[in-house]
């Protein structure tokens, strides 16, 4: 079998992490990954102070890690300031928070060739690459210019911005134009494609096929949407084999009989935690009745805890929390339960199978895996409702769930609303119709039609 080369930012090597406060990818990655074994390549997580040292190589299983340290520069400049300032924001369709800056765009570049040098020698020749998200978009360019002639994938796990918002990137056309590098372009949803179409056709003058493939900048590229799945049947056993833990319980006689109502997310300004939050007090303010006989548990684990727009916002949640629950709180009860840490994916799992309503209100994401984790948790018998988002990717796929808009905080109120009143029959036949979703495109059915993808396109000529 061809051998799968995973190339992302971060490396999770999967007995060493402690599965709790990665990011979606590692998630996703980690679990396609496992059975099929391969080589991981990318950055340790680590900062070197003087030198940096050789590749780190060693295994775990059946899976190679090759890890790579950065300079603190590197860090600055291609992580927090390229990656987490000026594509995060401006992706997520956050304008005012993009920051162009050419010391950022120079590191990125930096970063990507350095990075491509190191993977080179770790190269065989029928080697499948498969190039992850948007910190590595010129890796292909790098990668190629140095010789590779193995085919390279690239999958982009968060929103593809429409055309307007991508035009404000003073370099967009170096950024599309490392994108048709790649033999194969993933994206999560119709509407990041329909979007990157868009780009090729009126600003690159190029074409797309019926079969997606674009012709831009002397290149052709295929391009369709690989919606990105969970691993659902494990995380239904564990949903299952939780529901009697001590955690679980715990969390269950906390409560009493309250209805619980979860969100999980990292906390970045993407996922609209505030908004969220403001909803649940017009919530409790629209509809007294409903004081003392809910409780939302907010499990949201900081990140990228150094770009100042994140501490910025983790003072926003704490004091919309704080104000929320010192207008409503009860000596023996209060609705926001706010926690900043991670947990094992066992543990979440039997939260949410304990939840009435699962809380995704994102202000713009790739998919969102919790949406879908929720639902794969939930008992058949009595399932809880999804209240999701109708700008995160999964909404494309889960019409079941409560749809709101997240900018409207009377509209995620009455959705909430509407989830915590909802007939048995009726939340039955929601979920059936996602979960069916959830089992049948799981992870590996993604990874599966990604990399069959991949491999039946054209290998790329000779130097
Ligand atoms: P993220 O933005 O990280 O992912 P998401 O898809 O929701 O968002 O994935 C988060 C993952 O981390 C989930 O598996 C969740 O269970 C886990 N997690 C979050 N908080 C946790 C906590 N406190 N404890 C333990 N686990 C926690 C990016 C994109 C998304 C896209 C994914 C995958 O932004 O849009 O869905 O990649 O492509």
């Amino acid at each position: 079998m061809t051998r799968l080369v995973i190339v992302s930012n971060r490396v999770a090597p999967i007995k060493r992490s402690k599965a709790g406060n990665e990011g979606g990818l590692a998630v996703a990655v980690a679990a396609a990954i496992q059975g099929r074994g391969g080589l991981w390549f990318g950055w340790s997580g680590k900062v070197y102070e003087h030198e940096p040292g050789p590749v780190d190589i060693f295994e775990i299983g059946n899976l190679t890690y090759a890890t790579v340290d950065l300079s603190h520069r590197d860090y600055d400049e291609y992580y927090n300031g390229y990656a987490n300032r000026t594509l995060w924001p401006l992706f997520h369709y956050r304008l005012d928070l993009s920051e162009f800056d050419r010391r950022y765009r120079t590191g990125y570049e930096r970063v990507n060739a350095m990075l491509a040098g190191k993977l080179i020698p770790l190269l065989r020749p029928g080697d499948l690459i498969w190039v992850h998200d948007y910190h590595l978009i010129p890796m292909a360019s790098h990668l190629r210019r140095m010789g590779c002639r193995q085919r390279i994938g690239f999958f982009l796990h968060i929103p593809w911005p429409n055309l307007e918002i991508l035009l404000a990137l003073p370099n967009h056309r170096d950024l599309v134009r490392a994108l048709c590098e790649y033999d194969l372009v993933g994206f999560q949803t119709e509407r990041d494609l329909r979007a990157f179409h868009e780009y090729i056709e009126f600003e690159a003058g190029g074409t797309i096929d019926d079969g997606g493939v674009v012709r831009a900048y002397g290149r052709h590229v295929r391009t369709d949407t690989f919606p990105i799945g969970i691993d659902a049947e494990a995380f239904a056993q564990y949903a299952q084999k939780a529901e009697s833990s001590p955690q679980t319980q715990r969390l269950c006689d906390s409560v009493g009989g309250r209805r619980l109502l979860i969100g999980v997310d990292r906390l970045d300004y993407s996922k609209g935690l505030v908004a969220r939050m403001e909803a649940i007090d017009h919530l409790l303010s629209t509809y007294p009745d409903l004081r003392g006989r809910i409780v939302m548990l907010q499990i949201a684990p900081p990140s990228r805890a150094d770009v100042p727009e994140y501490m910025m916002l983790r003072h926003e949640v704490e004091s919309v929390v704080g104000r929320v629950n010192g207008t409503y709180a009860e000596f023996d009860w209060a609705p926001i339960r706010y926690l900043n840490k991670g947990f094992r994916r066992q543990t979440l799992a039997g939260f949410y199978r304990s939840s009435r309503v699962g809380v995704v209100t994102p202000l713009r994401d790739g998919m969102n895996l919790v949406a879908k984790e929720y639902v794969a948790a939930q008992r058949e018998a009595d399932p809880g409702v999804l209240v999701l988002s109708r700008f995160a990717g999964a909404a494309c796929e889960l019409d079941g769930a409560v749809i709101v808009n997240p900018y409207d905080i009377e509209g995620v109120a009455e959705g909430l609303r509407k989830a915590l009143t909802m007939s048995l029959e009726e939340r039955r036949e929601r979920w059936s119709s996602m979960v069916d979703r959830v089992r049948q495109y799981d992870v590996i059915a993604w990874q599966q039609s990604f990399l069959d993808r991949l491999s039946a396109a054209p290998s790329a000529p000779a130097a």
